[in-house]
């Protein structure tokens, strides 16, 4: 099967659909290893990695770059953080054609204006008009050669202070746009709005949620409230920076390694992600086949 078809039969399967997210293929190839059944290409840690902020600064052939790496380092299924879409319906055209050429199996695109401001960083949350945003949801799924290829449209209204009604609204006309997923997006400590608005929503998409800011739950109990998937999306860039400063640090303070040997990966561990050994049997092949090779001539 497709990535593409994995995606979307997964979205709509009975089980929620578990994203990990991911700044870089070696991100992604830990996602995969957890046994998670998709990646989420971030544009959060896909900034945060640059050390530049979530606001739409790295260009969309930047942020393509990552997720292509991503989505070509695992055999699980990439959906693609698009943030608002990098323009208008032009450019939402362009994104999906790049995006599904190099391997995504969907895209994301949210409410926002141009340019996005994370969901948590104080600052414009202003919502597109609702119809310009459809637009490009449409322009979206005209622009997919893969009828597989997933286009998620993500609500910001309970980010921007709009309430469970434009929520609803917005998401009746997206799904009329042909959206093949919503994403419901809340800053709250608690589930209280998604579950408000999965209680509410009768439409048929299945509905994403990103539980950042109320970890407590788990996917099980989003399972049980009629979730189609859960984004993690952060929590692994944030392990490594935690990880990174106390290493760091013991070193800078030890004037030695010696002291982190046993609480960092060791060579054997990076050697494995990086596939030496496959290089290595390919090596062993290439001098195989030339002493082959050389006897005939
Ligand atoms: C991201 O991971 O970039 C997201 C999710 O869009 S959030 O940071 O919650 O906006
Ligand atoms: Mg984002």
């Amino acid at each position: 099967m497709s990535k593409t078809s994995v995606l979307r039969t997964a979205l709509t399967g009975s089980a929620i659909t578990r994203f990990m997210g991911a700044h870089s293929a070696l991100s992604a190839k830990l996602a995969e290893e957890a046994g998670f059944e998709a990646v989420w290409a971030s544009g959060l840690e896909i900034s945060a990695a640059r050390a530049l902020p979530d606001a739409n600064i790295l260009s969309m052939a930047e942020c393509l770059e990552a997720a292509a790496e991503i989505a070509a380092a695992v055999d699980i299924p990439v959906l693609a953080d698009c943030d608002s879409g990098f323009g208008g319906v032009g450019n939402v055209a362009h994104m999906v054609r790049s995006y599904e050429s190099r391997g995504l199996a969907g895209v994301c695109i949210e409410d926002k204006q141009f340019p996005k401001m994370n969901s948590f960083v104080e600052g414009n949350q202003d919502l597109a008009p609702v119809g310009d945003f459809a637009a490009k949801i449409t322009a979206a799924k005209e622009a997919r050669t893969d009828e597989d290829f997933v286009v998620v449209a993500r609500i910001e209204a309970f980010i921007a202070g709009a309430g469970l009604d434009e929520a609803l609204r917005r998401a009746a006309v997206y799904e009329t746009a042909g959206a093949d997923a919503l994403l419901i997006h809340s800053k709250r400590g608690t589930p209280e709005e998604v579950y408000s608005f999965r209680a509410v929503y009768q439409g048929k998409l299945p509905v994403i949620v990103v539980p950042t800011t109320y970890p407590q739950v788990t996917s099980g109990e989003l399972g049980e409230h009629g979730f189609g998937g859960v984004i993690y999306a952060n929590q692994g860039l944030r392990a490594s920076i935690t990880a990174m400063r106390s290493v760091l640090a013991q070193i800078g303070g030890d004037g030695s390694t010696y002291g982190v040997e046993d609480s960092i990966a060791t060579l054997k561990e990076v050697f494995a992600l990086q596939n030496v050994d496959e290089l290595l049997t390919r090596q062993q092949r290439h001098d195989e086949l030339t002493t082959a090779y050389s006897a005939l001539a």
